[in-house]
């Protein structure tokens, strides 16, 4: 870490990079281990972990099963700490190596489905398009939004969340780049909710629940200590969003599934069933 550092011609992996997640950091894809894969009861496998990427898929599941459509899934933990997301089973499942990612068993054969936008895509199509708005232009226009984030919080979590809180040392220059980014792309979603009461149609949809899981997470002061440096509090429109989703009971399910950190009651490892929430400690 120097200012007189020349890269050489041809990088190399010869060093760790330090910082917390570099363990699981390397420059090849593919599996490192055998480890199939549990199959549970229901048709939908899911395997995740409850961060930003993958909240957005068990939320929408808890949406679809609150809205009485037929999407009751297993969610199994995946540790990205630990590797997991480099076993023989997970790869097979998403050759990324990136939690969340799906099997669908009701498929013949069955379907294996990566990446979270398309997850929640193959889902809410599934049934019957719930949570995509109907008229072609809100519809276009929530996919926009959607993609809009998954260009959008790449900047957020391996940019501004990395350098904030993951490297090993506070570069200045680093910081700067990503905060002066998250901040313009809070205040694109602050200009277009102080017009908007939700993304895209005038209706709750794949783009909110996509773009809170992050942006929201940020807001409410859920991910990288980050909310009085950024100035959250200055967004008036994403908080008042922010916390009209949280409200809702399935996203208040959804974000446990999954999670194993935080307060005990906030934390289902594993979830086989609606009843696996009842068995939860109360606050
Ligand atoms: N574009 C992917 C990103 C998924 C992603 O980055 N997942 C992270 C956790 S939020 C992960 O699995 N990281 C493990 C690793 O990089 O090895 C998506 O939206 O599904």
């Amino acid at each position: 870490m120097s200012e007189d550092y020349v890269p050489p011609k041809v990088w190399t992996w010869n060093k760790p990079s330090g910082g917390t997640f570099a363990s699981i950091n390397r420059p090849v894809a593919g599996a490192t281990h055998e480890a199939p894969l549990p199959v549970g009861k229901h048709p939908l496998q899911l395997y995740s972990l409850a961060t930003p990427n993958g909240i957005k898929v068990t939320i929408l599941l808890e949406e679809l099963l609150e809205a009485g459509h037929s999407a009751e899934y297993d969610a199994w933990h995946i540790d990205i700490g630990k590797g997991d997301q480099f076993g023989s089973g997970f790869v097979a499942v998403n050759p990324n190596s990136k939690i969340p990612a799906l099997m669908d068993h009701s498929a013949s054969p069955p379907q294996r489905v990566f990446e979270s936008a398309s997850i929640m895509l193959y889902l809410a199509e599934k049934s019957g398009g719930a949570f995509i708005p109907k008229e072609p232009s809100a519809r276009t226009e929530m996919f926009s939004w959607l993609f809009w984030q998954m260009g959008s919080a790449p900047f957020l979590g391996g940019g501004f969340g990395h350098f904030y809180a993951y490297a090993p040392v506070k570069i200045e220059y680093a910081i700067n780049r990503y905060a002066m980014e998250v901040k313009r792309q809070l205040d694109v979603l602050d200009r277009h909710l102080a017009q908007h009461a939700w993304m895209a149609g005038g209706e709750y949809s794949l783009a909110d629940i996509a773009i809170w899981s992050w942006y929201g997470s940020v807001a409410l002061g859920r991910a990288y200590g980050a909310a009085e440096f950024l100035d959250v509090e200055s967004y008036a429109h994403v908080m008042e969003w922010a916390r009209r989703i949280d409200a809702r009971p399935a996203v208040q399910r959804g974000r446990k599934v999954n999670r194993t950190w935080g307060e005990p009651w906030e934390q289902l490892r594993e979830r086989h069933s609606a009843a696996d929430f009842d068995a939860l400690p109360k606050p």
